[in-house]
């Protein structure tokens, strides 16, 4: 893997001349990856809301003053319906959340049953799931979970404004675990959250100097939730943004970067130039965990614009 950066060396990628920036990751980009290709990922929320944890952002926290869109564990049946249509629209990954600090043993059973049947349909798994014990990482690898996503979020030291309830120690320790156990990790961060330019930079230098960076690196813009404490958050620029896109491929020249959150209220000319900057995964469906994702019919029409074609499942 590649040498170890610094946030130095890495800042000074970041601030680069705009151009001068996207050419360098889309050379990289090219070098590694066919940039015609796009992998696509179709999340479904297993279990949604009540979470204990107080993370700034998200829809699902008790601690929210939201009556938090609260959804028991749904039925295999649906799941298994919603997996089949994510295969039939082009989705070479299904991705399962439930929200929780971490699973009862009863979800977890649940989970692994669930993961071995979505296997099933030739679509690559990947879960979320909070904290796991040694056990259930074991269990999740005996299961044949693809990848484990498990968001660092920000940097080190925002992280204590966006989440109080857990540290990133606890985060890298999982991330840790679930690497140590064979299962590939999909962890990346929320942009737009008050956080400074070095602190994205912060956030991918930590990711990129893992022992073994994220096979997956979600980048999300902030979608705002009402009644959230960052529902009034001034808006990531756009510039700034697409640079941390192409930082993320500069520093991690062979991981996935997925566009994920916030496609839905990005023009198609700012996916466009994620996409150049470095971007090659995306979530399609029409729902993320609790808020639109962009329409599948304007994807497809998008992609066609841009000649780009989903990557197929190896
Ligand atoms: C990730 O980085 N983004 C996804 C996935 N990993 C789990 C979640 C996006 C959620 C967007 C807000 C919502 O739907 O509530």
């Amino acid at each position: 893997m590649a040498e170890k950066i610094s946030f130095n060396d890495a800042l000074g990628i970041f601030n680069r001349p705009f151009f001068t920036l996207l050419y360098d990751a889309h050379t990289i980009h090219r070098n590694n990856f066919d940039e015609q290709l796009i992998q696509i990922s179709t999340l479904l929320s297993l279990k949604t809301g009540g979470c204990s944890e107080d993370c700034a952002y998200c829809a699902q926290s008790a601690k929210n003053g939201r009556k938090a869109p609260k959804q028991p564990m749904i039925s295999k049946d649906t799941v298994m319906e919603a997996a089949q249509k994510a295969k039939e629209n082009g989705s070479s990954r299904f991705c399962m959340s439930m929200s929780g600090r971490s699973p009862s043993d009863e979800e977890f059973e649940y989970v692994c049953d669930v993961i071995k049947s979505v296997k099933s349909l030739g679509l690559e798994t990947c879960v979320t799931l909070g904290f796991l014990s040694h056990d259930q990482v074991k269990k999740l690898k005996e299961a044949g979970l693809d990848y484990y996503n498990h968001n660092v979020d920000t940097s080190a030291d925002f992280y204590q404004n966006i989440v109080t309830t857990r540290s990133i120690d606890d985060r890298l320790n999982t991330i840790e675990m679930v690497q140590n156990a064979g299962i590939n990790v999909c962890s990346g961060g929320i942009i737009g959250m008050g956080e400074t330019n070095e602190d994205r930079v912060k956030m991918l230098v930590m990711l990129a100097n893992l022992p073994t960076p994220p096979l997956s690196v979600p980048i999300n813009r902030l979608v705002k939730i009402p009644c959230t404490p960052l529902e009034n958050v001034p808006d990531v620029d756009n510039f700034d943004f697409i640079r941390t896109i192409a930082l993320a491929r500069i520093l991690m020249p062979t991981s996935y970067v997925r566009l994920s959150a916030g496609r839905d209220s990005m023009s198609e000319e700012m996916q466009a130039l994620c996409f150049f900057a470095g971007a090659n995964s995306m979530f399609s469906g029409d729902k993320l965990l609790t808020v639109p994702n962009a329409p599948l019919p304007q994807d497809i029409t998008m992609m066609h614009k841009m000649n780009l074609k989903e990557a197929m499942c190896a």
